[in-house]
């Protein structure tokens, strides 16, 4: 067994082995050339390099030793490229050009750069190359220098009252920027802190992997308390490590507030006096001021000049803002007419308590009604 078998042996022994991240190998060679008359089956796998995140000096700090056998019978000169090398974040790894030392010349953030992925080359000091180009591949551990952050400071929900426990209210979601497949750093972990009023009387759970909040009593009463606000924990390492509170603010509602308001629209060609038929309309909602309309449901009237009924009668039209817009230009030019108005546009709002609300449209050309009915 020659100078080359026992390499192999040392690799081999050196790859069998699970490298810690406080005990990896001092020592890595380039493997034998794949060129070789003893050409070896499987690919050589070099295990990763791990370096901790946010590690202090004094820098540089050694990584490991890179090493060609050709060190024997000649000398050996060693570079490396790829990022963090000669690509930026250029020199935060450099390699003694003689020792074949790899080393970390400042500290590493993870959250930046997970991976680095370098080039190890070896040269004779006629210029020959020594050794295929090695890749090495340095992980960066994660370290828990991350708190969670929520994604809002306030959110926002509301129940019905009388809501059996066991009830969805809304859900709360913080991000964690640290690792959360190999740590428990980026795992976020949510818990209620406190509820006003009543803090005595816990009306609300949360779950602590997804943020749900739920019912868990009955006996929510708007006449007793109308609104509950919870201070909201979202905490790292199981809980237990860094953490962020946010509000989460809970509105009872009385049951008619849930209730479907039954909404009917009704398009009248006054010119002839007969509905308008074929009339495109957009029924949208606003979700809140200064956001973009949601579009609900686009019909074309039908025959009697209505929208679609049943497809009105399934949307949740809670208390809010709405808006209706006729497609009146392109109705008239059917009619092969023109008009003034290339679109009408009715807004209006639902308070949640209404029972029927009819909205009639009666158009021309040259000018529209319309006004709520019932
Ligand atoms: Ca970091
Ligand atoms: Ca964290
Ligand atoms: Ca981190």
């Amino acid at each position: 067994m020659g100078c080359l078998g026992i390499l192999l042996l040392l690799c081999l022994t050196f790859l069998l082995q699970e490298t810690p991240p406080s005990a990896q190998a001092e020592e890595l060679y380039f493997p034998r050339s794949s060129s070789g008359l003893r050409r070896q089956k499987r690919d050589w796998v070099i295990p990763p390099i791990i370096c901790w995140e946010n590690e202090r000096g004094p820098f540089p700090k050694k990584l490991v030793a890179i090493k060609s056998s050709k060190e024997k019978e000649d000398t050996v000169y060693y570079s490396i490229t790829g990022q963090g090398a000669d690509i930026p974040p250029v020199g935060t790894f450099t390699i003694e050009r003689e020792t074949g030392w790899l080393m970390v010349t400042r500290p590493l953030d993870r959250e930046t750069i997970p991976r680095y992925q370098l080039f190890c080359h070896a040269v004779l000091a006629n210029g020959q190359t020594a050794e295929d180009p090695m890749e090495v591949i340095i992980n960066i551990s994660d370290q828990n220098d991350n708190r969670p952050i929520f994604t809002q400071s306030v959110f926002r929900g509301s129940v019905e009252e009388g809501a059996k426990p066991g009830m969805s209210v809304m859900t709360v979601t913080a991000t964690d920027a640290d690792d959360a497949v190999d740590s428990y750093n980026g795992v976020v972990t949510y818990s209620i802190l406190s509820q006003e009023p009543e803090p005595d009387r816990r009306m609300f759970t949360i779950n602590n992997g997804t943020g749900l909040i739920s019912v868990v009593v009955s006996g929510l009463d708007r006449e007793k308390a109308p609104k509950y606000t919870l201070i909201v924990q979202a905490a790292d390492m199981m809980g237990q490590g860094l953490s962020t509170t946010a509000t989460a603010v809970i509105q009872v509602a009385s049951p008619s507030e849930g209730h479907h308001t039954s909404l009917s629209v009704h398009a009248l060609n006054v010119l002839t006096g007969l509905p308008a038929t074929g009339l495109a309309v957009h029924l949208s909602r606003l979700p809140a001021p200064n956001q973009a309309w949601m579009e609900l449901m686009t019909s074309a009237t039908s025959t009697d000049g209505r929208m679609d009924r049943s497809q009105l009668a399934s949307l949740p039209l809670e208390s809010g803002t709405y808006k209706l817009r006729f497609a009146t230009g392109e109705y008239w030019q059917q009619q092969g007419l023109t008009s003034f108005y290339p679109y009408v546009e009715v807004v209006f709002t639902l308070t949640g308590a209404e029972e029927k609300v009819h909205i009639p449209l009666l158009l021309s050309p040259y000018s529209y009604v319309t006004y709520r009915g019932n």
